[in-house]
């Protein structure tokens, strides 16, 4: 342990912890951010834990060597020069031209791969890369991360059957930190309340409630969205992609009882009118669901202004809730007059396959939404803050993808894996025999998912 913890003190003067206020990948809020980047620049440290790791690795069975993007890739490469054993890179996204792959380097199907990692918190990012090796035919035996944050990542790659080590644990740093006296007042206050908080959500291993998450959520139509969803026991939205008024109205009056919102496009509805979505308000009034216009504002702000105020729809004059991307940024969607108790609901991340957002848009786009009180909640595809309101399209029982670039997942991995609060469904509904029957299984699915989770 001694040459463990003179070689971390060593790293801790680069400055790889810094205390603040730091949203994550996830967009979880922490205190402390661990960035092992500048090692990078010191080859002496880079060899030190390399051969550190190598020592830890449990057996040497492994015939290629591979880092998660980016941090770990210059270590990844000086364990490959260390132990002679063969590197191969792992892209973060598609090139879009080219070979197109993601994986680089030369490798043949059924070697046997090391996965390094940096930084462990819910193990999100080395899945992805283990389902990206696994692709290509590889093998995933041991996986070796330099610090565990202990926030349940190691568990939730063990529980998926693969061998995880790691040389450092957060609460073993600490304790280092406080035999020797290292930190601030302030630092050691802020790193208590880590811990302490870690600890809390460990021992309780379970998702936020609706009802907690009411208390957390400011905008009147989040309120209301967690309201009706308790109230109906559904958190099931459904998107009526038809383009006919005849046919939305039919399948509402069937599926009205079982949802708590109705998504609309209404720009491909052929027939559209006022009496026709004064109807439709009527009923959501009636039935208690909220209409959501599915509108993927994306324009500077004047635009987006006028698109939800004028033209043939006049969305904000009935819809309680529309979806926006923030592409031109946090500004796009300040000032857009919408009424008190209409909310937008942001795109982080998309539910198609190949979509362009990477970690880093991702965070950004959950940065403004946290910071805009107009928006109740986001599209993604992972777990995010607890403040926001997590939705999630691309949801079907048997599909897991089709050929016009659409990816689905089963309600239970929608809550279970993100932590989703809303699941959309859109023509697994609307295209089956019996939408009312289908509708109910969703609902019942949707339901008992988060139930479970509690
Ligand atoms: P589906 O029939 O279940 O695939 O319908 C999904 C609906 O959700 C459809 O209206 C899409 O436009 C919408 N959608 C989506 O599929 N994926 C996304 O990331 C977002 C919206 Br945002």
């Amino acid at each position: 342990m001694e040459e463990k913890e003179q070689f971390f003190l060593e790293i801790y003067n680069l400055g790889i912890i810094k205390f603040g206020n730091f949203t994550l990948k996830s967009g979880i809020n922490s205190p402390i951010y661990i960035d092992f980047r500048p090692i990078a620049s010191r080859p002496d440290l880079l060899i030190k834990l390399s051969d550190l790791l190598l020592h830890e690795v449990p057996s040497y069975d492994f015939e290629l060597i591979c880092g998660v993007p980016y941090a770990a890739l210059p270590i990844a490469t000086t364990l490959s020069l260390r132990s002679k054993i063969p590197l191969i890179i792992k892209r973060k996204e598609n090139k879009g031209y080219g070979t197109e792959r993601m994986i680089e380097g030369i490798y043949k199907i059924g070697q046997n791969c090391l996965i390094i990692e940096d930084v462990i918190t819910s193990g999100d990012s080395l899945l992805r890369t283990i389902i990206d090796l696994e692709k290509e035919g590889l093998i995933i035996k041991n996986i070796m991360s330099i610090l565990d944050r202990e926030q349940g990542g190691i568990e939730n790659i063990k529980k998926r059957g693969y061998n995880i080590r790691t040389l450092f644990r957060i609460g073993e740093i600490f304790k280092i930190f406080q035999k020797k006296s290292f930190l601030k007042k302030k630092e050691r206050q802020m790193i208590q309340f880590f811990l302490m908080k870690k600890n809390i959500k460990n021992i309780q291993n379970k998702r936020i409630s609706y009802e907690e998450k009411k208390e957390k959520i400011s905008h009147p139509i989040g309120k209301k969205l967690i309201d009706i969803t308790l109230k109906k026991k559904t958190n099931l939205i459904v998107s009526a992609d038809l383009i006919d008024t005849k046919k939305i109205l039919k399948l509402v009056s069937l599926i009205g009882d079982r949802i708590c919102g109705l998504k609309l496009h209404v720009d491909i509805i052929n027939d559209f009118s006022y009496s026709f979505i004064n109807y439709l308000k009527n009923i959501s009034i009636e039935k208690n669901f909220l209409l959501l216009e599915d509108r993927k504002l994306c324009d500077v702000n004047p635009t987006n202004c006028l698109q939800l105020h004028y033209g043939i729809h006049k969305i904000s004059s009935w819809a309680d809730i529309v979806t926006a991307h923030v592409i031109a940024g946090s500004m796009s969607i300040q000032n857009l007059n919408i009424p008190y108790n209409m909310g937008l609901i942001t795109i982080s991340e998309m539910s198609s396959y190949g979509g362009l957002s990477d970690d880093n848009y991702i965070r950004k786009v959950l940065n403004i939404s946290l910071n805009n009180p107009k928006v109740i909640g986001t599209v993604a595809q992972r777990k995010v803050d607890d403040r926001l309101l997590l939705f999630t399209p691309g949801i079907h029982f048997y599909e897991k993808k089709n050929n016009l670039g659409n990816r689905y997942i089963h309600p239970v991995q929608a809550f279970e894996k993100n932590e989703s609060d809303f699941i959309i469904v859109g023509k697994a509904i609307f295209q089956s025999k019996n939408p009312k029957i289908t509708a109910e299984e969703y609902r019942n699915a949707g339901w008992k998912a988060y139930e479970n989770g509690l």
